[in-house]
């Protein structure tokens, strides 16, 4: 689980790649360059020398920034000054970087003087033959292009969560079908809750490992069986999922499910924390010299250690360990705290289902109130509502409230933020709904500056409650909005309303870290479904997931309430 040189060096590699895309002084990448070489070319690991308290800077190419980095890295699995440029260059130009035979200096070009900064604008460029045609390009390195592309596409491409559960679960139900198969548990990033996952990795126990391969590999899904042995196997799926299949012994299920579950980061510092107190663990169990004192379970592994149960979704390094050693862990949301849902569309503009449709199946799902807030008139695609239907909306509510039982219907709206900040919908119409939920829809591409001043304009709003997917990001499609979220979340601090956590798979947004900031700042989020029809409350379940991770308690969630407060609360953003 320790941080080798190798990691290291890589690290410095893609940092200086990305200050060569950024322009940056050609000195600072070339002292990144000569450090990954010199750091390659060493006998001994890095840890350890720092361990031995060896001054680094005696190394050739290592200067005192460069060995504090090296420090960070050791310590906390990654350095600020590569996050940095995470932030400011786009993921998908890093994608392009990644394609053989296109180094930095390429892609440097493509981004900054022909804007191609996707692969897809890549494959459109290469494929209408303006590729060959730039400098430096030529006919030979645009066919190769295109040829890597499609490589990549049909390899190492990651799976929304949800789309994965389709495959995940028929699998699982396939392998527990087999008589000698004992305990079956999907870890890795699915476990931890992850809005997407790059494969699975499946952990089994069984009294009969060679029929339980055997059994694996004639699954009718499997495409190609990319390695096989006696404990181990990987496969990839007919819809290009890779499965990581692992037969572990009993006694040691619950270390190999600690280590496989991850993330990489957690269990770098769970081994640390380990080896202060003279214990190793690794995903055999836990050892105290040649004595293995835990492993069967994962509380057992825990426990070794002096910690309590950390939840899967916490396993980022992001504090966690911390909070448990401190008994401040969080008490976790579940699915089952949700009372309500307060973003749900209906016939009226996009959805599918009637009002009266939507009120049924949310009462089936189990909760108590839903809200009724559809398209606003700018979204003309989808039909969206003018004061006047909105007023006849309200009155259908009014009227319906008075024959549903079992659940209790909310008169609100989706309105749009238009790009100057102001509502869609004016105020005498708003102010006799129950809630407003307010959203993008247009403009996704303004400054970071205007972006942020346009929401939080919209925020002033007396009738504004709760944002809806605050970053407007689609998984895979669109990138979020460039927006100051710091800045969003304690806008919503000061001015009580509620930002909110979209459950649909390709949104989930509010992201992770974002939900755990609004909490810190006393932001409660509304984890809403943005159902379109009936079968659509069951993404409450994905979105409850993202709450874990981002660390939310019941108490954060909004519609945790219980009807009557949470309509005082809902007034209370009105004053
Ligand atoms: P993914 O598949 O990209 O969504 O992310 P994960 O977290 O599922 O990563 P994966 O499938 O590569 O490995 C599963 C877990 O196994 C990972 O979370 C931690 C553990 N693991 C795998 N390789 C290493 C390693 O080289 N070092 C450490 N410390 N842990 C590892
Ligand atoms: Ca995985
Ligand atoms: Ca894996």
């Amino acid at each position: 689980m320790g941080i080798h040189n190798e990691d290291i060096a890589v690290i410095f590699e893609e940092i200086a790649d990305l200050l060569e895309i950024e322009d940056a002084n050609p000195f600072r990448v070339r002292a990144y360059r000569n450090a990954a070489r010199t750091i390659r070319g060493l006998s001994r690991e890095l840890g350890d020398l720092l361990a031995e308290g060896k001054d680094l800077t005696t190394l050739p190419s290592i200067g005192k920034d460069l060995a504090a980095k090296i420090k960070e890295i050791l310590e906390s699995g990654h350095v600020s000054a590569l996050d940095k440029l995470h932030r400011e260059i786009p993921a998908s130009v890093e994608d392009i970087l990644k394609l053989p035979g296109l180094g930095p200096k390429r892609v440097k070009q493509l981004y900054h003087e022909h804007d191609i900064k996707t692969l897809a604008q890549l494959e459109s460029a290469a494929r209408s033959g303006k590729l060959q045609a730039l400098p430096g390009f030529g006919k030979r390195m645009e066919q190769n292009i295109l040829e890597n592309i499609h490589a990549l596409q049909t390899k190492e491409k990651r799976f929304l969560r949800h789309k994965a559960t389709f495959y995940a679960e028929p699998l699982l139900h396939y392998l527990k079908k087999h008589k000698s198969v004992r305990e079956t548990v999907i870890a890795g990033s699915y476990r931890r809750g992850r809005e997407s996952v790059g494969d699975l990795d499946i952990l089994i126990t069984t009294g009969d490992q060679e029929l339980v391969m055997e059994h694996f590999i004639k699954y009718e899904e499997i495409s190609q069986v990319v390695s096989s042995g006696q404990t181990r196997a990987t496969v990839i799926l007919a819809c290009g999922l890779q499965v990581d299949l692992r037969v572990v012994a009993e006694k040691s299920f619950g270390s190999a499910l600690y280590y496989f579950t991850g993330s990489k980061a957690h269990n770098i510092r769970i081994r640390r924390l380990a080896q202060q107190q003279g214990l190793k663990i690794n995903e055999y169990g836990v050892y105290r010299g040649s004595k293995r004192i835990a492993g069967d379970s994962e509380q057992s592994v825990s426990k070794a250690v002096g910690l309590p149960f950390i939840p899967p979704e916490l396993r980022e390094d992001r504090g966690e360990i911390r909070a448990a050693l401190n008994h401040q862990l969080p008490q976790l949301i579940e699915a089952g705290n949700l009372k309500g849902d307060l973003h749900v569309h209906t016939i009226a503009t996009d959805g599918q289902g009637t009002i009266k449709d939507m009120a049924l199946a949310a009462r089936k799902y189990g909760l108590d109130y839903l809200a009724i807030t559809d398209h606003s008139r700018h979204l003309a695609v989808t039909h969206g509502l003018d004061p006047g239907r909105l007023s006849r909306q309200i009155d259908e509510i009014d009227e319906l409230n008075t024959i549903l039982k079992g659940v209790t219907l909310l008169k609100g709206i989706e309105v749009d933020i238009l790009e100057n900040g102001t509502l869609d919908l004016p105020d005498d119409i708003l102010s006799r709904l129950d809630l407003v939920v307010a959203a993008v829809h247009s403009q996704f591409h303004l400054t970071r500056r205007k972006q942020t001043e346009r929401i939080l304009r919209a925020m002033d709003n007396r009738n504004f409650s709760i944002l809806a997917h605050p970053s407007g990001r689609l998984l895979f499609e669109r990138e979020p909005c460039n927006l100051d979220m710091e800045k969003i979340i304690r806008k919503a601090s000061e001015r009580g309303c509620f930002l909110e956590l979209n459950s649909q798979p390709q949104r989930l947004d509010l992201i992770d870290i974002h939900c755990q900031q609004a909490k810190n700042e006393g932001v409660l989020i509304s984890i809403n479904s943005d159902a379109h029809d009936e079968n659509d409350f069951n993404n409450l379940e994905f979105g409850v997931d993202q709450a874990r991770r981002g660390w939310l308690e019941k108490k954060n969630v909004l519609n945790t309430h219980p009807l009557k407060s949470l309509k005082r609360l809902l007034r209370q953003t009105m004053s």
